[in-house]
């Protein structure tokens, strides 16, 4: 299995977060994915790596507005240049719904948008984001890996075609995206890369994908213009459905957000609940207008749930679900968070104890009535038992190839 990785995912290290009153090491860590690489470069006759191509910021700003991208390329610098701590930037004052209510929209943002304190509190809702020097460019190479992996699975289920082999590609990225929506940032999350992945295989044919390609040589003081093709939607070409499946540990508000309203992205998340992001993550939230039915939360009680009801759960959705029978995927894409392990430290179901849970995982997403016959699009979200991430991913991975 090809796995899309980068190097300057790593550069992207805050040194410190804020969590209840508590200051300690930025837990959403470089460490994180070189652990899983180390992994991955023990089973070479399993996984090759490969190094991610640039498909341009065109295909990002199909899901992200773009003041907020302008926002996240330049905040490091507007900070610093106005004489605030190097260190990183973090919020200080967030823009809640409720608090400056009788003010016009426009004219607040119009004075949000003066200081960089400001910005940050409106486009920022949780202080688990942290901007340094190099956040941008951590947080691009992760969309291009996203995109990347995504075009090479088109590829690859083309190669695959006569072959009767059904085609798979991790994109081995951080930062995570699946809490991060069109235009705030949170849950460690910039860009949502499932996301952006998910309109580039809807929006672009292989042969778009094809000439887009190019190498990546990302130069920070590039200023962010869009430069790659827009995508033709034409009427002949129908639109490919697409199923994501979030297993991370938390529910992926920003993912959920994005594809609210739309009928031909089903959203299915198994999640902790009552629990972060704490406004989302409740079984009734369903979908909206269009999109009505196609978003699917299973909340599920950290304390109790065991391996046994996870899997059953999952299974119960992937085998018998008849909105997801009838919705019928042409991909799925897998928001692959690895803590909803016992031992995560920031997150865990307790009873989730059995690593050939993960293994079974990959195999629903192989074998299950749903999923059967589908390309699968691995994307890396949270996890943080460091020492135990290679293992759980390559399970979740040979789990697939194996069933
Ligand atoms: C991101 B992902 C808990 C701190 C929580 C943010 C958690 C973001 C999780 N003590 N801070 O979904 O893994
Ligand atoms: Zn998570």
């Amino acid at each position: 299995m090809d796995v899309v990785y980068s190097e300057d995912c790593a550069l992207h290290d805050p040194p410190f977060e804020l969590t209840r009153g508590v200051v300690k090491p930025y837990v959403e860590s470089p460490a994180r994915l070189e652990s899983i690489k180390k992994f991955i470069d023990s089973q070479p006759s399993t996984f090759t790596i490969t190094e991610p191509c640039d498909y341009s910021l065109t295909p990002i700003l199909n899901v992200h507005k773009e003041d907020y991208l302008q926002f996240l390329h330049t905040i490091y610098e507007d900070w610093v240049d106005q004489g605030l701590p190097k260190n990183a930037v973090t919020g200080e004052c967030f823009n809640h719904t409720n608090s400056f209510n009788k003010i016009d929209p426009e004219i607040l943002k119009e004075t949000a948008l003066m200081t960089p304190s400001g910005r940050v509190g409106m486009y920022v809702f949780d202080l688990s984001i942290a901007f340094t020097s190099k956040t941008w460019l951590s947080t691009y190479t992760a969309a291009q890996i996203a995109l990347t992996a995504a075009h090479k699975l088109l590829q690859l289920q083309k190669e695959n075609e006569e072959k009767g082999k059904v085609a798979a590609i991790y994109g081995l990225c951080r930062p995570p995206g699946h809490h991060a929506n069109c235009c705030v940032a949170g849950g460690y999350c910039f860009v949502n890369n499932a996301a952006v992945a998910v309109k580039f295989l809807q929006d672009y044919t292989l042969e778009e994908m094809n000439i887009m390609s190019k190498p990546l040589e990302f130069n920070p003081k590039d200023s962010i213009t869009a430069s790659g093709p827009k995508p033709k939607l034409s009427a002949d070409k129908p639109k490919k459905k697409i199923m994501i499946v979030d297993v991370d540990y938390h529910h992926g508000n920003g993912t959920q957000d994005i594809f609210y309203d739309d009928s031909s992205v089903l959203y299915i998340s198994l999640h902790g609940f009552p629990d972060y992001p704490f406004f989302s993550g409740s079984a009734k939230e369903i979908g909206r207008g269009e999109g009505q039915g196609y978003n699917i939360n299973i909340p599920l009680d950290p304390k109790t749930t065991t391996d046994e009801i996870y899997l059953d759960h999952l299974t119960k959705v992937l085998e018998e679900n008849q909105t997801v029978q009838e919705f019928n995927a042409d991909i799925i894409v897998c928001s692959m968070g690895l803590d909803t392990w016992h031992e995560d430290p920031i997150a865990g179901m307790k009873g989730l104890k059995n690593v050939e849970t993960y293994f079974k995982i990959g195999g629903l997403l192989k074998n299950s009535k749903s999923c059967k016959g589908r390309p699968v699009l691995f994307i890396q979200e949270g996890g943080y038992t460091i020492e135990k991430l290679g293992q759980l991913a390559c399970r979740i991975l040979q789990g697939f190839l194996e069933s």
